[in-house]
């Protein structure tokens, strides 16, 4: 590799659940801080729909990562960049390139694992997993913005995100106008790609700033608007219980294809982190408390299975065994948080806090 090739770039925002699963990666895979530029864009002041952001992600979504390509054999182009657009296939693309062998301009002698799994079995399970932590049944986003299924708890919430979703509709307010008034020149589809999800945050933010009003003093428009955010909330919670189910059920534990850490337990790490973090749990509890809460927070007298000897899970993670009983059970995704969380990538990326 050329000593003047630029270097890759990854657009991430600290916040953003996908975006730390690159961030995982780059950590498990001992990639050097001079490897890659970290470049933040603020989800809050809608940066990722700004058109220069949207030229390498058409999306406008966090995670994306700018690698250079070799010199072309055309004369003119001395370096092209290549945008790597979703969390899979960027994690992927940073599983295959560092390896041992790798002699690049790296500071890093950390050691380089391969995160692939091993077998074919192995990758239609972790695809498998991958796939349903991004269905929309998981989407832990629509969690997000839905982690409310009662009035009061609408109150709350909405005092928490209104600056984070007003935020976002003055950007989009604001490169709607500019796009009006000529101030910046865009294509038909960016603005009715802008339109949409402008529609789409002024949905949610009209039910944040009326959640402070009694049922009594709400237009009938808004009456519903509110009825029917309580009902999809509601849904929303309820159709994970189906999710939380099946990865207890289909990870291998203590990690998802069992004792050694693959792509997929990035995903799910970062997943995971965000519903209990939704749920109300912190960095610091452990795998059987982090579950409780979560299961607490769906409701319904909602419960994981109970399969995995403590024991031979925190031998598996290497964690000491002292003081467990060798009955002693727990879900797999407890086993899973708390093999997980042991790992200095996970406290890089959570060590400051659930997210
Ligand atoms: N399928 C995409 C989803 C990425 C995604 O949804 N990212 C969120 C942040 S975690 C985002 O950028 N949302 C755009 C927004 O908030 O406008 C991937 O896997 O990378």
């Amino acid at each position: 590799m050329s000593q003047t090739l630029p270097k890759a770039a990854l657009y991430y925002s600290p916040a953003s659940i996908w975006a730390s699963v690159a961030l995982l990666a780059l950590e498990e895979k001992g990639y050097g801080s001079d490897e890659i530029n970290l470049k933040p864009v603020d989800l809050a002041k809608g940066e990722n729909f700004a058109p220069a952001y949207l030229r390498i992600n058409p999306g406008a979504t966090v995670p994306t990562l700018v690698v250079p390509l070799e010199k072309t054999l055309s004369a003119e182009i001395d370096s092209r960049y290549k945008a790597i657009q979703d969390t899979k296939s960027i994690v992927e693309f940073l599983d295959k390139s560092r390896s041992a062998q790798s002699r690049t301009h790296t500071t890093s002698t950390a050691p380089s694992p391969s995160l692939a799994p091993a077998t074919i079995a192995f990758s239609v399970q972790s695809n498998q997993i991958i796939e349903l932590l991004h269905s929309p049944a998981a989407d832990p986003n629509a969690l997000f913005y839905m982690n409310a299924r009662s009035e009061g708890e609408l109150k709350e919430l909405a005092k928490q995100l209104l600056p984070f979703v007003s935020g976002r509709r003055d950007a989009l307010s604001k490169l709607l106008a500019d796009s009006d008034s000529g101030a910046i020149q865009v294509s038909d589809k960016t603005k009715a790609f802008w339109q949409v999800k402008l529609i789409a945050t002024e949905k949610f933010l009209q039910v944040y700033q009326d959640a402070d009003k009694s049922e009594g003093e709400l237009s009938e428009e808004a009456r519903q608007a509110r009825q029917e955010y309580l009902r999809s909330a509601n849904s929303a919670w309820s159709n994970l219980k189906d999710v939380l189910s099946a990865l207890n059920k289909e990870i291998i534990a203590p990690f998802v294809l069992g004792d050694q850490l693959s792509v997929a337990d990035l995903h799910l790490a970062a997943w995971l982190a965000r519903i209990a973090s939704l749920s109300g749990a912190g960095v610091s509890d452990d795998g059987n408390t982090a579950v409780a809460k979560i299961e607490a927070h769906v409701g319904d007298s909602f419960s994981l299975s109970r399969e995995f000897s403590v024991a031979e899970a925190r031998r598996r993670a290497g964690i000491p065994v002292t003081g467990v009983e060798p009955t002693e059970r727990q879900s797999k995704l407890a086993a899973f948080w708390d093999a997980v969380k042991e790992r200095p990538s996970w406290k890089k990326v959570y060590g400051e806090g659930l997210h």
